[in-house]
C-alpha cells in the first residue's frame, strides 16, 4: 500500500485538512448521512454556494469552500446508487475518486480526506467500495506527486475493519 494513504475511524467534519469529500447526492443541496453532516457544521453559506453549481452528475465532483468547517475545501461528488452490480455502478464509483483527485490537484489540494461514499443510503456493498477506493487512490497516486496524502476516514465499525484488513493485506 502506497504510504501517503492512511486509515481512520473518525467525523470527517472534524479534520483538520485541505480539502474533505462529501458523498452528496446529484442536487448538491444537502441531505443526510455524511452529507447533513458536513452542511450541518459548514453552515448556511455552504448550501448558498452549492445552490449556485447546478448540481453534478453521478461519478462527477464540484469544489466549494469549507466555511465553518476546519478545511479549506470541501469536494462534492455523487456516489452511484447500487442497483446490484449491472448498471456500471463499479466504475461510476471509481470516477468518483479519480474525479477528487483531479479536482484537488487543480486546486493545490495536498491533504484530502475521503468517506466511504455510496456505502450508506446507497447501498453499494462495502467490501467492493472499499478495493475500488483502495485500487483507485493507490493507482493514483503511484501515477502523480500529489496531493501528499489521502485519509480515508470510516465512520462505521464495519467499513473501518475492512479497509483495515484491505490496507493490511497488500502491505
Ligand atoms: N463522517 C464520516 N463518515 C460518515 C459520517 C461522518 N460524519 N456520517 C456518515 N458517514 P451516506 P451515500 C459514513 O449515506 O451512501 C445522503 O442523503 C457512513 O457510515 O452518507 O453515498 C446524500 O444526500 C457511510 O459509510 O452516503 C445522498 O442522497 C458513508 O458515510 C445519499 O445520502 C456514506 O454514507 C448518498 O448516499
Amino acid at each position: 500500500m502506497n504510504s501517503r494513504i492512511k486509515l481512520i475511524k473518525s467525523d470527517i467534519t472534524t479534520l483538520h485538512v485541505d480539502a474533505i469529500v462529501n458523498a452528496a447526492n446529484s442536487s448538491l443541496l444537502g441531505g443526510g448521512g455524511v452529507d447533513g453532516a458536513i452542511h450541518r457544521a459548514a453552515g448556511p453559506g455552504l448550501l448558498a454556494e452549492c445552490r449556485s453549481l447546478n448540481g453534478c452528475s453521478t461519478g462527477e465532483a464540484k469544489i466549494t469552500k469549507g466555511y465553518l468547517l476546519p478545511c479549506k475545501f470541501v469536494i462534492h461528488t455523487v456516489g452511484p446508487v447500487w442497483y446490484g452490480g449491472n448498471n456500471n455502478e463499479e466504475n461510476l464509483l471509481a470516477s468518483c475518486y479519480k474525479n477528487c483527485l483531479k479536482l484537488a490537484i487543480e486546486n493545490n489540494v495536498k491533504i484530502i480526506a475521503f468517506p466511504n461514499i455510496s456505502t450508506g443510503v446507497y447501498h453499494f456493498p462495502k467490501e467492493k467500495a472499499a478495493a475500488i477506493a483502495l485500487k483507485e487512490v493507490e493507482s493514483f497516486l503511484n501515477n502523480e506527486s500529489s496531493p501528499e496524502e489521502v485519509i480515508f476516514v470510516c465512520f462505521d465499525d464495519e467499513n473501518y475493519i475492512l479497509y483495515k484488513s484491505l490496507m493490511g493485506a497488500s502491505l
